[in-house]
């Protein structure tokens, strides 16, 4: 924080940083895995920063979570069982229990810091901890998933970048513990980095699932505070007969209104139109 102003600088986006405003610093610590901060920004309310890289902002988290949660909840037929790996801000869990069909979320965040904070400085997310279809365990996704066999119906990875303690959930070898984890119709749906940023890193996790699931898709969302603006989601089906590109359940246009603030079945159909650029990228 140099003049009141936060930078988000890093060698994942070299040359470019988004600023904020700090009107407070509300809480600093070193935890077991990183560096956690939260301060009150000017304009987008309390933000929550792991090793110095934006994760949540009370302004426009809705889409993010929105997103990566209900394009994966609503291609599925009637996810019963929901795991969420990392989201330790409580966000995911908020829209995962938006679905009455959901009997249990599970979330799996590999540090205890997280929640702890969140349920402080982020109390319109965190509430997702406080469902009582939610269970939450602090550990690692990675090893979590190790001996998960045909539990889950949808998996959400909420992960911060490959650079520090999600390494291990951009690698093959998680791609594969995810399919071993998903029930027969399984589907779930990642933080997948952004288009004009890591084109290389999204086509290689792209390439990945595609040795191992019938359907695989990128998605993105629009997003003020995250690195270029923009954030996509890899999502994959086991069921070759999903569309992922069509929601395979919908919100009433009343649901719409009353749960969601950015996601509708208009905005799920247009988020896996890409500009050509990333099309000839990740396609061709
Ligand atoms: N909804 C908030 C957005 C996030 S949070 C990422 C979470 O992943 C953090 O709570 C972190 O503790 C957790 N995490 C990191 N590594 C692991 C792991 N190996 N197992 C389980 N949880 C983990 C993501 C923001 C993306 C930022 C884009 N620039």
């Amino acid at each position: 924080i140099v003049d009141g102003w936060f930078m988000e600088k890093s060698t994942m986006w070299p040359g470019q940083a988004m600023s904020l405003k700090v009107e407070e610093i509300l809480h600093v610590e070193k935890s077991k895995f990183q560096d956690v901060l939260v301060f009150q920004s000017a304009n987008y309310g309390n933000v929550l920063v792991l090793d110095n890289v934006i994760q949540a902002t009370e302004r426009d988290e809705f889409s993010y979570q929105e997103m990566i949660t209900h394009l994966a909840m609503n291609s599925h037929p009637c996810p019963k069982k929901v795991l969420v790996i990392g989201g330790g801000d409580g966000g995911v869990l908020r829209e995962v229990v938006k679905h009455e069909c959901v009997e249990e979320a599970t979330l799996v965040d590999i540090d205890e810091a997280v929640p702890r904070v969140s349920k402080k400085y982020l109390p319109n997310m965190a509430i997702g901890f406080e469902h009582p279809k939610v269970k939450v365990h602090i550990g690692d996704g990675f090893e979590f998933l190790k001996d998960k066999a045909n539990q889950y119906d949808v998996i959400i990875t909420d992960s911060s970048d490959p650079d520090g303690p999600a390494e291990s959930l951009f690698g093959p070898d998680f791609f594969q513990l995810l399919k071993n984890a998903l029930t027969e119709k399984g589907v779930f749906s990642t933080q997948g980095e952004c288009m004009w940023l890591h084109l290389p890193l999204i086509r290689k996790v792209k390439d990945f699932c595609k040795d191992l699931y019938p359907q695989v898709e990128y998605a993105y969302t629009s997003i003020p505070t995250y690195p270029s603006g923009q954030i996509g989601h890899i999502m994959c089906s086991k069921d070759a007969n999903v569309n992922l590109r069509e929601p395979l359940r919908k919100f009433t246009p009343e649901q719409e209104d009353k749960l969601c603030r950015y996601y509708n079945s208009d905005v799920h159909k247009a988020a896996f139109i890409l500009p050509q650029f990333a099309k000839k990228a990740l396609y061709e």
